[in-house]
């Protein structure tokens, strides 16, 4: 009996032999395996592409670095976000594959952007289980040296949750990659409860602040009062603040006002693919003489 019903459950068999209430479970199943085969050819194929979302300077709007996105161009059902396929690609053990894929584009595009001096900087999100590997760092290192981007350029964002999981191994990492000149930011500062001494202790260059305090800090005092203490204590311990999230213009002018240096977000920019992101650059750089053309001459060319 259990094996007739293991042949009529089979992967191409009916659903007859499995009870109404698991209909569901093997629908998920089926999705699963299908979603398994399509990522393993979709990484060959190089359909996990690098997307890029600037970083301005507050003070002019130019564009100083960009944060790398990873993207998947399905060929039927068009371009998937990382919510998509990461959390798989995690527990298949491919996220390792993935994340390669992505850093070497996306080292190989800005090297040239880094070049031509359109930006200083581009970050890349680690998942948070590498941190949790010996290996992540020093392996980091070995493939950076093969891409043409100077150590310097890079930055590698970590969340702040996964730092504090294993306190030594993550200063081990963070040490080793400063040595070489990356720079670390710890990303979606704000979302967790922190140990903050702890953070604090840590060799880390930039905070990047999560979208969850920006969005309110136009329009709620306290929100307010909380991000310009968290700027002031950045500055006194030499740590550059990148607000992230901003996606309207009070947030972008409080901001500013409050000395916060660095911002990403929707108000200025979407995460795009290269080509456009290559064009943006462009314009940002040949923007930098009319920002900074002095008011007299402005004047005199507009009369
Ligand atoms: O965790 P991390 O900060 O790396 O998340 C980056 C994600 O945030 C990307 O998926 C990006 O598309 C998204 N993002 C970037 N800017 C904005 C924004 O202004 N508003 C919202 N809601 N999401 C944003
Ligand atoms: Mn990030």
């Amino acid at each position: 009996m259990a094996k007739i019903i293991c042949g009529l459950g089979s992967s191409h068999g009916p659903l007859l032999a499995i009870p109404p209430e698991e209909w569901h479970l093997r629908a998920d199943n089926d999705r699963r395996l299908n979603l398994e085969a399509e990522l393993r050819r979709a990484i060959p194929a190089g359909e996990i592409e690098p997307w890029f979302q600037p970083v301005v300077d507050s003070r002019d709007g130019r564009i100083v670095g960009v944060e790398v996105l990873a993207r998947w161009r399905h060929p039927t059902q068009g371009l998937l976000a990382p919510a998509a396929f990461v959390p798989i690609a995690e527990e298949l053990g491919l996220i390792g594959r993935i994340d390669e894929a992505v850093f070497e584009a996306g080292c190989h595009l800005a090297a040239d952007w880094v070049a031509r001096g359109l930006i200083e900087r581009i970050s890349f999100n680690v998942s948070p289980r590498d941190l949790l590997d010996p290996g992540f760092s020093r392996r980091l290192i070995g493939r950076l040296a093969k891409t043409d981007l100077p150590a310097t350029a890079l930055v590698v964002e970590i969340t702040e949750t996964f730092l504090l999981e294993n306190l030594a191994l993550s200063r081990r990492h963070i040490e080793r990659l400063n040595a070489k000149g990356v720079a670390i930011a710890l990303d979606d500062f704000g979302t967790g409860y922190s140990n903050l001494r702890a953070l604090m202790h840590l060799p880390i260059q930039t905070v990047k602040l999560d979208r969850s305090l920006i969005c309110d800090v136009a329009s709620d005092p306290k929100v307010a009062k909380l991000v310009t203490s968290v700027l002031h204590a950045a500055r006194a311990l030499g740590i550059r603040i990148v607000a992230e999230g901003v996606e309207e213009e009070s947030q972008a002018i409080f901001l500013r006002g409050s000395g916060c240096e660095r911002m990403q977000g929707y108000w200025f920019a979407r995460p795009m693919p290269a080509d456009q992101m290559h064009t943006a650059l462009r314009e940002s750089q040949a923007a930098i003489p009319r920002v900074l053309t002095p008011e007299p001459q402005r004047r005199r060319s507009a009369a």
